[in-house]
């Protein structure tokens, strides 16, 4: 890999993950483009032809096409293990951040979807500034068939993420995500440090679009100004040399982000993976207080099983330390083996 060879990240100006991915490549100073192809996901083109379904799709300088950004920020830890990690060297930190991470993909991505397509100003606004990215420009009236394609799409799609009774819970939410990161910006610029961790980009990548959609961007911005200012730094950090605080003990804000791991993700985690084990397409299930319902994503027996592989390789010691905040934030219970079988979860690879 090299600036003549580099890695080709291709993804859209609306998708999280895209620029979860972009922010890990930049603070990695990896050689890469940023490329948007000019179509949607299965509409022809480079996409299809790499044949993920989801973005990004990292294309390795080799040429061979990847997807799932959790596995390859790992793989890319592997091809590139010297500079600018952003896995915490002390073990138990570095499995905070995966478990924080997670939440973030599985649960802000909820959250943030559900605010984007969820209000009538959210929805006309973001339908057309991310087609606006994606297609060549063309005029209004061409534009406005695609908006409207796109808006049917995304609104389907929201129909089978998440109903009425979660509609609370996920925006209750998003004050409670800012608020911790405003608290630590008091003492740290990231959350294990002076330098990023793979859950600060996990963050980033869902908050990157709070921060611009239109109603969740005037909450922040009133709310949490310097996690709103986060998001930018977050954006390009390649310019930022850290290190990593030895006690993370002394970082108060991690118990309000694990809450929500322990309360809200791993709860919906195990029901899924329940329902998936009952052969059933539906789960429901109480997630603080309210009646959670929805279509179960078999995705989630990926999380548990590599939420709990990482658990069980922990060092004895890492363990200890951390059982008492993963018990106090109700995080503990999940992550231990309890006779369900998650060996079709495979071992965490890019695909
Ligand atoms: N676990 C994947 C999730 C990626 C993902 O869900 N991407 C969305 C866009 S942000 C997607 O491609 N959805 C499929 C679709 O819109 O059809 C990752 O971390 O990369």
């Amino acid at each position: 890999m090299t600036t003549s060879n580099p890695y080709r990240l291709l993804g859209g100006p609306g998708s999280p993950y895209s620029l979860k991915m972009r922010a890990l490549l930049r603070y990695r100073r990896l050689p890469h483009h940023w490329i948007v192809p000019n179509s949607y996901l299965g509409t022809g083109g480079e996409l299809q032809q790499a044949g993920k379904k989801i973005i990004p799709v990292l294309q390795y300088p080799q040429g061979s096409y990847w997807a799932d950004s959790t596995p390859l920020a790992y793989d890319l830890e592997r091809r590139h293990p010297t500079e600018r990690s952003i896995l915490p060297s002390d073990p138990a930190q570095a499995f905070l951040s995966l478990l924080i991470e997670d939440m973030a993909d599985e649960v802000m991505c909820l959250m943030m979807f559900e605010r984007r397509w969820g209000s009538e100003t959210d929805l006309q606004f973001c339908a057309r500034r991310q087609l606006s990215g994606w297609l060549s420009p063309m005029p209004k009236d061409a534009f406005e068939t695609h908006v409207s394609n796109f808006i049917g799409r995304q609104t389907r799609i929201r129909g089978k993420l998440a109903g009425a009774s979660q509609q609370a819970l996920l925006h209750a939410l998003f004050p409670e995500i800012i608020g911790a990161l405003e608290y630590m910006l008091e003492t740290s610029l990231f959350l294990f440090g002076s330098r990023p961790s793979l859950a600060d980009f996990g963050l980033y990548g869902q908050l990157s679009q709070c921060a611009i959609d239109p109603s969740m961007s005037q909450q922040f911005k009133l709310l949490a100004p310097r996690a709103f200012q986060w998001v930018q730094t977050m954006d390009d950090a390649s310019g930022i040399d850290g290190h990593w605080s030895p006690d993370w003990q002394q970082m108060p804000w991690l118990p309000s982000l694990l809450r929500i791991v322990g309360e809200v993700h791993l709860p919906l985690l195990m029901a899924q993976v329940h329902a998936l084990q009952d052969g059933q397409r539906e789960f429901s299930t109480q997630v603080r207080g309210h009646t959670w319902q929805a279509k179960v994503d078999p995705y989630k027996l990926k999380c548990l099983a590599w939420l709990r592989h990482a658990w069980a390789a922990l060092p004895a010691a890492s363990q200890a330390q951390l059982t008492p905040i993963l018990q106090d934030t109700s995080c503990w219970q999940a992550l231990q083996a309890d006779g369900l079988d998650l060996s079709a979860a495979g071992e965490m690879r890019p695909n």
